[in-house]
């Protein structure tokens, strides 16, 4: 590699090379340099939001330096690397994790306080990065924690959305969806000025014969629109190793058809040109778990994969590698099916501009990517029509069909005169229009195929992907259990547990490897150990309890229970049944005697997470659940005994609170619907206790932490069908304690009950397809027995403490390192050691 500046002069460049801070002092310089110069701010006119800026930059700078460094041992050293495709990456803020993980919090902390400045309210001014819905995109956030910690050579690939997911605010107990513009002023991004690439959408393909007669494909025409590199630094814990996220940004390509528009006077027709292909990477699509087939949505998806493989082809072709070491170069993942356009468009690259042979080519496309499936939800499974594909992407459907054809030729021969096995496995869809099944292509697109906790991992092998198993065999699928990085969902979020568990295992070292963690069990009968255990507890409770008061004027007594559901809405996900175990807990109260009232378990039952816009029955459980909470929370009758909070726009940042303040938190899908759940990871590590189904994670959660440590209720996935089956075609009995909770919400309990006539009438009238009422008799057991089971402090500080011991097995590095073995099969970059440094 050539440096840019001649040896000669390097000297002069090294000698004034800045040096990233140390001290107290230099930080102050820093960020007061920063205050002054970069945000024209001064000592008359500095906020705590300014403060923040100067903080930021003074960080953001240290950053780049390390960022540098990486980059450019990356290219030297010229290993293998990863590039994780994701279309969203829920970062949440970064300035306190870019503080932890260069280890500098504490000298920032004296700085500011020198300034007059306490750090928390300083965090607080960021707005959160909220490029993603939910479970999945904090996933790719996680990841890229753990890459960088692990000295991973790495590179994220994402949207740089202009709105995030919305903000949602509560308005009579309806959600109402405010936009997110989060941009006006992000430090931590650069804009890669020099860093593009034109992006084609519509037009034609010709097709010629080239001298040897061989068939030539080329795509002319159309739309272009310019996509823009913008870097975020991700710096991993205590390692100068810095990756790289590339966010694609859109805008109006600056070619010669715009301007000869704009000089011939059509202002406005070139303007309208401008806007649509800013509206590209304008805004996250708010679903999850549910495609809707947006053409919008598509021209995200094919602009993202394009500009990726394009910058990732150009990387590649530097080192002047032949093709065929390509996958010895390069790994690709698919988070989920929404960048599987990757695959027809490596193809693409390889046959019809560098003119490799179709068969060389396709081995090289199914060498490089792997694909990750995050849900077995019929309605989840991405397909998009074939005349939507064919108008914006016309090339791409050809090769498309062509990957099919050599696919399904490959079938027949494995398994002739079976047309029915062949229906089944086209990516083709046979429907009115066609569709093209975006998970057949991503599997068959690629080298492995992987779920993300063990039962959803065997569950795509006999479901959704069954008849592939037949075919490339079982070793194609393989399970990698989704992790949670222990530096923000542990040490930011919980800094005096980290500090607790640091003390007794002689420092910080498990924030690298979370399974020393085990040796927290030597403490579990330790009474020193326990009561601080317990404080901890407490603390982070009062710290939750009084964000409640602020926010929403109610007292909530941090002696009570804490029972947390926070997570997206969705009917799956079941925060129906919790909000009607509520009521059923309310009418117990209510009918009880002053003396039996003494009986009951204070409780706090706090809500949290957005509906998608257009989903009307999670809409009406939102509804539902506020309802509730303005009738118990002011019934005199209940006082402490029940308080029911909703809290508005959850997030990561207010995750971070949540956490590590719950005693028991809910994770009760049907069973077989929940892939993984990675929320009920976070809550373990800060010592809550689940309640949860037999679904997803929850079960490796129990083998780790123990039966005795969890509370397991309800049916299991196999029974799932067959309980569906008896409900349509049975008699249909509802659970008479839950007959009694529809009776109190139909007498208008909790207001006119037509707002809630369809979220009863699916289990009533339609089959109750999530089984809500199936499982509510064994729901409420499990709800009285924690009841129980937390007035016994001690046994409930012995569970705590041991659940926390048993998670060392849910750190993403964990994952990671699984990922890099199994799938991609690449090293971390050896860290050079200090006294190799200089
Ligand atoms: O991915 C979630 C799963 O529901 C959860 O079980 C799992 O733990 C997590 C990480 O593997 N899936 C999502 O969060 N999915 C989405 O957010 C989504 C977004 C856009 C879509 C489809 C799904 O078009």
């Amino acid at each position: 590699v050539e440096a840019s500046i001649p040896e000669p002069q390097r000297e002069a460049w090294r000698k004034f090379m800045p040096k990233p801070f140390t001290t107290a002092e230099e930080f102050e310089k820093e960020a007061v340099r920063h205050i002054e110069t970069t945000l024209a701010r001064s000592l008359y006119n500095c906020d705590e939001s300014a403060v923040y800026g100067g903080t930021a930059l003074a960080f953001r700078d240290r950053l780049i330096l390390d960022w540098n460094k990486t980059q450019q041992t990356q290219t030297f050293k010229d290993q293998k690397r990863v590039y994780y495709l994701s279309l969203e990456f829920l970062m949440g803020r970064a300035l306190d994790n870019a503080m932890l993980n260069v280890g500098q919090k504490d000298v920032a902390t004296k700085g500011l306080s020198e300034l007059g400045f306490r750090m928390e309210d300083i965090i607080s001014q960021e707005h959160d990065a909220a490029l993603g819905n939910g479970g999945l995109g904090r996933l790719a956030a996680c990841f890229l924690d753990s890459l960088a910690s692990l000295n991973y050579p790495a590179w994220g690939y994402g949207l740089r959305y202009r709105y995030g997911i919305f903000k949602q605010e509560i308005v009579d107990g309806f959600q109402v969806e405010v936009p997110d513009y989060w941009l006006d002023f992000n430090p931590w991004e650069f804009q890669r000025h020099d860093i593009t690439v034109d992006i084609q959408f519509y037009g034609h393909v010709n097709r010629w014969q080239d001298d040897e007669g061989k068939l030539q494909y080329s795509w002319e025409g159309g739309e272009i629109v310019q996509a823009v590199a913008f870097d975020v630094p991700i710096p991993g814990y205590q390692t100068q190793t810095c990756n790289n996220l590339r966010l694609w940004g859109s805008k109006a390509a600056s070619g010669e058809f715009d301007f000869q528009k704009f000089n011939s006077g059509e202002y406005e027709s070139s303007v309208a040109d401008q806007q649509r292909a800013e509206t590209i990477s304008a805004v996250l699509y708010p679903n999850d778990n549910l495609e809707r087939g947006k053409e919008l949505r598509l021209k995200q998806q094919y602009f993202w994969c394009a500009a990726s493989l394009y910058d990732i082809v150009r990387r590649f072709k530097k080192t002047k590698r032949a093709w065929k070491d390509f996958p010895n170069a390069v790994a690709i993942q698919l988070n989920d099916t929404h960048p599987t356009l990757a695959i027809p468009e490596l193809q693409r690259i390889l046959v019809d501009i560098e003119g490799l042979e179709w068969d060389e080519a396709w081995s090289i496309v199914q060498k490089t990517f792997g694909y990750t499936n995050h849900t077995v939800l019929p309605e989840a499974l991405e397909k998009w029509s074939v005349p939507l594909m064919q108008h914006l992407l016309p090339r791409h459907l050809q090769i498309i069909y062509d990957i099919n054809l050599f696919f399904l030729q490959k079938v027949e021969r494995m398994f002739p005169n079976d047309r029915e096995l062949l229906g089944r496995v086209s990516i083709i869809e046979e429907s009115n229009p066609k569709m093209v099944r975006m998970a057949f292509l991503a599997l068959i697109g690629s080298h492995k195929v992987n779920g993300v906790a063990e039962l959803h991992s065997d569950l795509i092998k006999t479901t959704i992907f069954k008849d592939f198993v037949k075919i490339y065999g079982p070793d194609k699928f393989t399970n990698v259990t989704n992790g949670i990085t222990p530096r923000r969902w542990l040490h930011q979020a919980n800094p005096r547990l980290s500090a607790l568990i640091a003390s007794k295992l002689g420092g910080h070292d498990f924030l690298k490897d979370l399974t020393l963690l085990h040796k927290l069990e030597n403490f579990v009968d330790d009474k020193e150990f326990r009561k601080e255990f317990r404080e901890i507890k407490y603390s982070n409770k009062v710290r939750l309890a009084k964000y409640i008061k602020d926010t929403m004027g109610i007292t909530v007594n941090p002696s009570s229970l804490f029972d947390v559901q926070v997570k997206r809405i969705h009917e799956y996900k079941r925060q129906q049944l919790n909000i009607f175990g509520v009521i059923h807990r309310y009418l117990e109260i209510k009918k009880s005697s002053p003396e039996e009232r003494k009986k009951f378990t204070p409780r706090v039952s706090i809500f949290g997470g957005k509906a998608a816009p257009g989903y009307w029955m999670a809409k009406a459980v939102i509804h539902l659940i506020n309802r509730v909470a303005n009738v118990v929370n002011n019934d005199a009758d209940v006082g402490d005994l029940l308080k029911v909070i909703f809290l508005e726009d959850y997030n990561v940042s207010k995750a971070e609170i949540i956490c590590p303040a719950s005693d028991i938190s809910e994770h009760i899908s049907t069973a077989g619907t929940e892939a993984s759940g990675t929320s009920n990871m976070k809550f373990c590590l800060n010592g809550g206790l689940i309640i949860g189904t037999c679904d997803g994670a929850n079960i490796e959660i129990t083998r780790e932490i123990g039966e005795d440590n969890i509370f397991l209720f309800g049916n299991l996935a196999e029974n799932v069908d067959d309980l569906r089956h008896a409900h349509l075609y049975g008699q249909y009995q509802l659970d008479p304690q839950l007959a009694a909770v529809f009776d109190a919400i139909h007498s208008g309990t909790f207001g006119n009950p037509d707002s809630f006539e369809a979220l009863l009438n699916g289990i009533v009238e339609h089959g109750d397809y999530y089984l809500v009422s199936d499982d509510f008799a064994s729901y409420i057991q499990t709800q009285d027995l924690i009841d129980k089971s937390f007035r016994d402090t001690e046994e409930w500080t012995t569970k705590t403490i041991l659940t926390v011991a048993r998670m060392g097995f849910f750190s993403s590095d964990r994952c990671i390192d699984e990922y890099a073995e199994s799938i991609w099969n690449i090293e971390p970059i050896a860290q050079e050691k200090e006294d190799e440094k200089k």
